[in-house]
């Protein structure tokens, strides 16, 4: 279903007017209300009036993740502080959080986003959300209830954690439709069938998952356990939360909403735009918002546009499902590699669970090395060991062939590696430079 087919599938040369028109706009607003826009802008020499086509926001300057750190909490405010109705912050592994201050406006914009986003999804008003992202500061939750009652579907507010409970109200509510981490939607799964709850049999049969890195192998895996359609959505705190592009039943790629938010992809060494098709790293500017609006955002995330015409009939370009992060590539012992490609290498083979933790350690001769322990099916541990030997050997050999180096594969039991409610954590890194 699509939600909005006025802006959703509005003719491309339309939609670029529009886009030009809210830029300058924003540009104009950013100078005149947000004093580290006025003097970034006057550094590079330039002002609102220099745009006059869309390529030309590529001479004004970028925001990154340390700007909005520095001017934690307020110093990206661009309308009166009496205006804000609601703040998300998302915390990161290090250092101050980055804050989004909503308006009125920009909730209105977030509700729109995030309706087109389920309903990308299959979400009607017919459907029951079991919503198990987080509520709180982490915009999960929030997101998916919004857009949910904007569709006019019911939501089940239950945030993460709980599995017991999740699963008492998926059966005795009659849930259609999942939102959470794509990880807690498998350990959902695994916690399910230890129950001897026949997921297939329950009425649930869409979901949409993100927030975290997954592969296509992963939605597989969800798909098959529930019987469902699994959908990727994605979106990030800075520029609304969830609500920022979402796939649609071709799932094949994600619709950016770019009416509400222009995607740039550019070269993350350099800063200069991609040619169309390229990977690199994806920046939003915010094109509506009201509270915080973001110029030329760098993400981190690594991905291409797809631009050809979709059957869905939206005519929005679409991202790629995420690479990786600039900030997240793994250098062992100066090979450049993504927890993606060994997650995607990982779920190929058969016998291994849907668990797995990469472990950097400095081994004793200094050298970088990775241990990767993988859950393998319990028939494996009551088997005769030469089964676990083999496919050990088996993993170890499709790592080196994927990805150049050599890791050491420690097989463990079925659930014995920690599982998260929200974001899973992938990657230990034991290293002290
Ligand atoms: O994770 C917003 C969100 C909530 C998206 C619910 C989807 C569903 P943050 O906590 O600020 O916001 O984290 C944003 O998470 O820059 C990506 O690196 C990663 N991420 C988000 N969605 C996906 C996805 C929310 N579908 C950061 N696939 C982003 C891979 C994702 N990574």
């Amino acid at each position: 279903m699509i939600y909005n087919p006025e802006y959703e599938c509005m003719e491309r040369e339309a939609r670029k007017k529009l886009q030009l028109a809210s830029l300058k706009n924003l540009i104009e607003t950013l100078y005149e209300r947000v004093p580290y826009y006025r003097k970034k802008m006057d550094e590079w020499g330039v002002k609102s009036t220099d745009l006059h086509a869309l390529p030309d926001i590529e001479k004004f300057p970028f925001t990154t993740k340390d700007d909005l750190r520095e001017l934690y909490p307020h110093g990206l405010l661009a309308c009166s502080k009496d205006k804000i109705v609601e703040v998300h912050m998302s915390s990161g592994t290090t250092g101050k959080p980055v804050v989004n201050e909503y308006s009125q406006k920009d909730i209105d914009i977030w509700r729109e986003a995030m309706a087109r986003t389920l309903a990308g999804g299959g979400c009607t008003k017919d459907d029951i959300v079991q919503n198990c992202y987080g509520y709180g500061l982490f915009t999960g939750g929030a997101g998916v209830h919004y857009g949910a009652l904007t569709i006019g579907a019911e939501v089940l507010p239950m945030s993460s954690g709980n599995t017991d409970r999740q699963l008492m109200v998926m059966q005795d509510f009659g849930s259609s439709m999942l939102t959470c981490t794509p990880s807690y939607a498998l350990f959902m799964a695994e916690e399910a069938a230890d129950a001897k709850i026949d997921l297939q049999k329950l009425p649930i049969r869409k979901g949409c998952f993100g927030a975290e890195p997954w592969s296509e192998n992963m939605r597989k895996e969800i798909e098959a356990r529930y019987g469902m359609k699994a959908h990727d959505i994605y979106g990030l705190t800075e520029i609304i939360g969830p609500g920022v592009s979402f796939e649609c039943e071709a799932q094949n790629g994600l619709h950016v909403n770019e009416d509400l938010f222009y995607p740039e992809i550019i070269d993350p060494e350099t800063g200069k735009t991609l040619p169309m098709g390229e990977k690199g790293e994806l920046v939003f500017t915010t094109l509506t918002k009201e509270g915080t609006p973001l110029l030329r955002y760098r993400t981190r995330d690594i991905t291409c546009f797809i631009d050809e015409p979709c059957r869905c009939g939206r005519t929005t370009v679409k991202m790629h499902r995420l690479f990786g992060r600039t900030d997240d590539m793994l250098i062992i012992r100066g090979v450049n590699i993504f927890p993606s490609q060994i997650e995607h290498a990982l779920f190929a083979i058969e016998g291994t669970e849907p668990a797995y933790l990469i472990v950097i350690n400095r081994g004793e001769t200094r050298l970088d090395e990775i241990e990767l322990q993988v859950e393998v099916k319990q028939e494996f541990f009551s088997d005769e060991t030469r089964k676990l030997e083999e496919l050990r050997n088996r993993i170890e050999g499709e790592m080196k062939s994927k990805l150049q180096i050599g890791v050491k594969v420690k097989l463990v039991e079925p659930k014995t590696i920690e599982r998260s409610t929200g974001k899973a954590k992938r990657v230990i890194d034991n290293r002290t430079i």
